[in-house]
């Protein structure tokens, strides 16, 4: 009996001694200005999470409730943050040339966007994130195509051209890039953060705003507003940020899984957001909306000319818009 007391005392002791004890599980903090209910959110909560959820708690933090919008990557780089879904735009504060990633009338749909993302002409662009701020961008995720949201009905102000844009006061997230994109396309900008978007409509403090379809629903813009000009001025796009330090603490394989997990998220946001796209037209009409197509082409024609020769033009490395160009239909 004492041997086989021994025997299994022993047996256990190896076994204790032979299992590595369970790190706590690392805490990843996202912060975006989104709501709970976009489906960027929704994908990084019910398809990222699970994924990682053995060495990695998920803590999502939305409607900029954390961290105040385009601050998100200052917050990763100092620690105060692990997660964030990043702009070309808040980017580009930093690295001027990610403002090519954030010109109207570049990127022509969602497919394009992860076909220029998996390019090796990213690779220095991630690189220089990586290295300069101890971020890495995992994956591009799909926000959709930009339009004219407007306050006013079409009988009072119908948008053809950007000419009829002239002296319209139109919101825009606050970083320099989206402000020379509010220009490029004849508007007065205003710099504004997304989450007090909904009242300015409400109060006429701006006369519109440029979201996709989506956001319009889902923030609920189509309650304070009158019509979309449907510019697609902007095919818009965000990268899942991550934690240098974190992914640097991550074996291989847990590195891999939440590369994986980062890549199945965005997809699945994408299919979400693009079927949300085909689908809103229909309820915002219902909802009293007046959608129509202006001139593509003159707002296509016109953004590009105000790019030609731009500092942002001047920031853009040799050769790969031409690159971006060739990848696209
Ligand atoms: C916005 O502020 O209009 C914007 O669409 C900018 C995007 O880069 C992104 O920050 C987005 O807001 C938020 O995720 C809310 O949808």
């Amino acid at each position: 009996m004492k041997t086989l007391l021994k025997t299994s005392g022993l047996a256990l002791a190896a076994a204790l001694i032979a299992t590595p004890v369970l790190a706590d599980k690392i805490t990843l903090r996202m912060s975006t200005p989104a709501s709970e209910s976009d489906q960027r959110s929704v994908a990084l909560a019910e398809v990222f999470a699970p994924a990682v959820a053995e060495f990695a708690t998920y803590e999502p933090h939305y409607n900029a409730s954390l961290i105040k919008q385009n601050s998100e990557l200052e917050a990763i780089a100092s620690g105060d943050l692990e997660m964030s879904i990043a702009s070309a735009q808040e980017l580009a504060q930093y690295f001027p040339e990610f403002s090519i990633f954030a010109t109207g009338y570049v990127h022509q749909d969602a497919a394009h966007q992860v076909a220029v993302f998996n390019d090796a002409l990213m690779d220095p662009f991630k690189a220089t994130v990586e290295d300069e701020l101890g971020i890495k961008l995992l994956s591009v995720m799909y926000l959709g195509r930009r339009h004219v949201n407007l306050r006013q009905c079409p009988d009072e102000l119908n948008v053809q051209t950007p000419a009829d844009l002239a002296g319209v006061n139109l919101r825009m997230p606050g970083t320099d890039a989206w402000q020379f994109l509010g220009k490029a396309l004849g508007a007065n900008p205003t710099p504004m953060a997304f989450t007090e978007v909904y009242t300015a409509l409400q109060t006429g403090s701006v006369d519109g705003q440029d979201n996709p379809l989506p956001t319009v629903v889902d923030a609920k813009f189509y309650e304070v507003t009158c019509q979309i000009a449907l510019t697609s001025h902007l095919v818009d796009l965000n990268y899942v940020a991550f934690s240098k330090a974190i992914w640097d603490e991550l074996s291989p394989e847990q590195q891999a899984t939440v590369q994986a997990a980062a890549d199945a998220a965005a997809e699945s946001g994408r299919q979400k957001q693009l079927e949300k796209e085909e689908s809103l037209a229909a309820f915002l009409t219902e909802n009293g909306l007046t959608i129509y197509e202006p001139d593509l082409t003159a707002f296509r024609e016109h953004v590009q000319s105000q790019y030609v020769g731009s500092e942002f033009a001047e920031s853009w490395p040799d050769g790969v818009l031409e690159k971006i160009n060739a990848l696209g239909n």
